[in-house]
């Protein structure tokens, strides 16, 4: 039986619970890539998923994840080539990755994650994600004529404060950054991927396009096989706590969603990312 460590890092309001939601509801279907195990004995308890599902069944969004939780469940899966996995998924507010990359400071259970990790899957909402390039040119060439506003940016571009975060993680992890990394894994998913206008473009391009220092600070630091960019819109399109949605009310949360493949191709199959990152995964 393989039990390989993923760690997943998204920002408060990523997506991380709805995907996850998303992500069991398919796992429990009889087609795709992965799939639940039935196996003898106690089934694990995921009551928490199933809390989502139903949310999202009712038409609703699920809850914020508080800042303090951490709850870890464990999915029995079995991939289409017949390989069992016992696979830890977290959740947890992302405020955690903020308040760590604000304070420079990792608890004993993220650092444990990391440096056990052989898989690090990303959630990248980029709609929220806040970048200043005009900051660039007004540094080189002066304000435009006539613009005499100076006003300073008084937050982190997400290109730095990403770039920032990966490289704390792989310091704690003890990845070094001399040789390319084949270890972890990388999947960054572009979430709530519905939100952007992307026409067909592959999602490492869009990721190139809106966040480049991270899709080059990636590029020159992974091993190209060990990274994969995907768009995920794990509800395809916007819900709040009070809405009452038709389509998942009549239709299902488990007909919802879709993701965008390496190659711009879209399926219905979340698990598929999940998948990449467990095949020939170092553990
Ligand atoms: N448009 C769109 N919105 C989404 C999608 N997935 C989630 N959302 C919305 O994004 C918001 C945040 O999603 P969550 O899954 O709660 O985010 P989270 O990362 O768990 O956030 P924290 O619990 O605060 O860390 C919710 O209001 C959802 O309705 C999606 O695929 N598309
Ligand atoms: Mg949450």
């Amino acid at each position: 039986m393989h039990t390989p460590e993923i760690v997943l890092l998204g920002l408060p309001s990523s997506g991380k619970t709805h995907f996850a939601g998303q992500l069991y509801g398919r796992l429990r279907r009889t087609t795709g890539n992965l799939l639940l195990r039935q196996d003898k004995g106690t089934p694990p308890d995921l009551t928490p998923l199933d809390n989502v599902l139903n949310s999202l069944a009712s038409g609703h969004a699920a809850e914020h994840t508080q800042v303090q939780t951490w709850a870890e469940i464990t999915l029995p899966i079995v991939d289409n080539d017949g390989n069992c996995f016992d696979l830890r998924w977290p959740d947890y507010g992302g405020e955690q990755l903020t308040n760590a990359f604000q304070q420079r400071a990792i608890s004993e259970l993220w650092r444990e994650r990391l440096q056990c990790a052989g898989g690090w899957i990303v959630l990248i909402r980029l709609k929220t994600e806040t970048t200043y390039p005009e900051v660039l040119t007004r540094l080189r060439d002066g304000p435009p004529e006539g613009n005499v506003n100076t006003a300073r940016v008084s937050q982190w571009d997400a290109n730095a404060r990403w770039v920032e975060m990966l490289q704390i993680f792989l310091h704690v992890a003890g990845h070094g950054v001399v040789d390319r990394l084949n270890k972890p894994k990388l999947a960054v998913m572009l979430s709530c991927y519905d939100e952007l206008k992307t026409s067909n473009k592959p999602p490492a391009a869009v990721l190139a396009e809106r966040l480049p220092l991270v899709s080059s600070f990636i590029k020159s630091n992974w091993n190209s096989d060990k990274i994969s960019v995907w768009g995920l819109s794990a509800l395809g399109g916007e819900l709040d706590k009070d809405s009452c949605d038709e389509h998942f009310i009549d239709e299902g949360p488990e007909t919802l969603g879709w993701i965008v493949d390496p190659a711009g191709n879209r399926s219905s199959d979340l698990t598929l990312p999940l998948a990449w990152v467990l095949k020939e995964m170092d553990i």
